[in-house]
C-alpha cells in the first residue's frame, strides 16, 4: 500500500477534459434521441461543463470543437468559461464535414481542397492564440476506400506537408497532437491509422508534436498499456481521448466496458512518471452520450477514470518491482491484482470531502435542480448535435 497522503494529493491535483460536444444532441446513424435541454450554443455548452467541474472538482476545462463551437469572438467566451470557473481546452479541428473532403483534406489529391483545410488547421492556432488553449488535436478522416483509389504514399507526403505548416504556425508553447483511428469513415486506408504512423509524423515535426491515444480507436483486443509504455518512452503522449468500446469506436463512457483496461492504462501511465499535469499528458473524454442524460453521463466517466487512477495508485510498487526483478510471475501479477481488486470509492469519497465537494457527485448534481433548470430554460433555438 502506498503512502496514501501522496495517493489522496494525487487525486485531488487531477486533470479531466471534456469534450464540449458530449453535452449536445448525438445518435447513431440510424437515429438521435434528442433530449431536453441540450445546450443550443457553445455557451450553455461550456456552462454544462461547468457543472461536471463544480461536482467533481477534477474537470476544469473543456475542448472545443471547431466550427460545432464557432464564436465571433474566442477571447469573451474564453471569459465566459473562466467566470463559471473552467477554462478552454483542446482546441479539435474539424476537416471532415464538408462536401469538399469527399476524397479527404489534407491529403486530398486536389491541391484546392489542401489548401482549404489547412487553412482550417491554421485559423484553429488563431483561436488557441485567443482561448489560451495549449494543445490543437488533429483527427483526420483521409483515406482511401479501395484498392488503386489513390497513392498512398504520395497522401502520406501531402498529409506531413501540411502538418509542417501547421507546426511552424505553433507559438511556443502551443502543440499539436495527432490522434490515429484504425478504421472509419475510410475502410481501405486511413492516412493515420495507428499509433506508428502517428509518431513518425511527429518524430518528424519536432518536439511540439506528440500522439493522441483514443482508447477506441484499436482493433479489438489491442494492448493499449503496451502502446502508453512505447510512447511514454518516445517522449511523444501527448494525451488521451478516453472512452469505452465494445465493438468499434463505440464512443460509450469511460471505464464503462473494460474498467481493469483503464486501470492498467493508468497504471503505465504512472510507471511512465507521467499522472502528474506537470508532465505534459492531456486526460480528455471523447464521448457522445445517446441514450443516457448527458451531464450525468460526463460526471460518472470522470469518477470513472478517478477511481482507475486510485486503483493504479495503491499499487505497492515496491513490491511489484521486487517481484519482477525476482522472476515471481504471480506474485507481481497479485500485486497488480490486489491493488485493482480495492474498493477505492470510499477514499474518493474522503478524498472530495477534502476538496470540499459532495462525497457523491452523482447524487449532488441530482438534488442541485440543474436538470429541471436547463429543461425549463432552453426552449427554443436549435440543440446542438454532433455536427452541428
Ligand atoms: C473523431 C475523433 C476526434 C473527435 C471527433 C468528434 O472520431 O475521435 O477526437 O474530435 O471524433
Ligand atoms: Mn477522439
Amino acid at each position: 500500500m502506498r503512502n496514501l497522503t501522496a495517493v489522496k494529493a494525487a487525486l485531488a491535483t487531477q486533470r479531466i477534459e471534456t469534450p464540449s460536444w458530449a453535452y449536445g444532441n448525438s445518435g447513431t446513424r440510424f437515429k438521435v434521441f434528442g433530449q431536453p435541454g441540450v445546450p443550443r450554443n457553445p455557451r450553455e455548452k461550456i456552462a454544462d461543463a461547468a457543472q461536471v467541474h463544480q461536482f467533481t472538482g477534477v474537470a476544469p476545462s473543456v475542448a472545443v470543437h471547431i466550427p460545432w463551437d464557432q464564436v465571433d469572438d474566442y477571447a469573451a467566451l474564453a471569459a465566459f468559461a473562466a467566470d463559471l470557473g473552467v477554462a478552454l481546452g483542446t482546441v479539435n479541428a474539424n476537416v471532415f464535414q464538408d462536401d469538399d473532403y469527399r476524397l479527404g483534406s489534407v491529403a486530398n489529391p486536389d491541391p484546392r481542397v489542401r489548401r482549404k483545410a489547412l487553412d482550417h488547421l491554421l485559423e484553429c492556432v488563431d483561436i488557441m492564440d485567443a482561448t489560451g488553449s495549449r494543445d490543437l488535436k488533429l483527427w483526420f478522416a483521409d483515406g482511401t476506400n479501395y484498392p488503386g483509389q489513390d497513392d498512398i504514399r504520395a497522401r502520406q507526403d501531402r498529409l506531413a506537408g501540411a502538418l509542417a505548416a501547421v507546426y511552424q504556425r505553433l507559438g511556443p508553447d502551443q502543440r499539436m497532437v495527432l490522434e490515429y483511428k484504425l478504421f472509419e469513415p475510410s475502410f481501405y486506408t486511413m492516412d493515420v491509422p495507428d499509433w506508428g504512423t502517428s509518431l513518425l509524423h511527429c518524430l518528424a515535426l519536432g518536439p511540439k508534436a506528440a500522439v493522441i491515444v483514443d482508447t477506441g480507436h484499436h482493433a479489438p483486443g489491442t494492448n493499449i498499456e503496451f502502446i502508453v509504455a512505447v510512447l511514454l518512452r518516445a517522449g511523444r503522449l501527448g494525451g488521451f481521448d478516453f472512452n469505452s468500446r465494445f465493438y468499434a469506436d463505440d464512443d460509450l463512457m469511460a471505464g464503462a466496458a473494460d474498467p481493469f483496461q483503464l486501470c492498467r492504462i493508468m497504471h503505465a501511465v504512472g510507471s511512465g512518471g507521467a499522472r502528474a499535469p506537470e508532465a505534459g499528458v492531456a486526460f480528455m473524454l471523447d464521448q457522445c452520450h445517446n441514450i443516457e442524460p448527458k451531464i450525468p453521463g460526463q460526471i460518472r466517466s470522470v469518477l470513472n477514470v478517478q477511481e482507475a487512477t486510485a486503483k493504479a495508485l495503491l499499487v505497492d510498487r515496491e513490491a511489484l518491482a521486487a517481484a519482477q526483478l525476482a522472476g515471481d510471475v504471480l506474485g507481481a501479477n497479485a500485486v497488480l491484482m490486489d491493488a485493482y481488486d480495492t474498493d477505492v470509492r470510499p477514499l474518493l469519497a474522503q478524498v472530495r470531502g477534502d476538496m470540499g465537494l459532495d462525497p457523491d457527485p452523482v447524487a449532488a448534481y441530482a438534488r442541485s435542480g440543474y436538470a429541471e433548470k436547463i429543461i425549463a430554460e432552453r426552449v427554443g433555438g436549435t440543440p446542438a448535435g454532433w455536427g452541428s
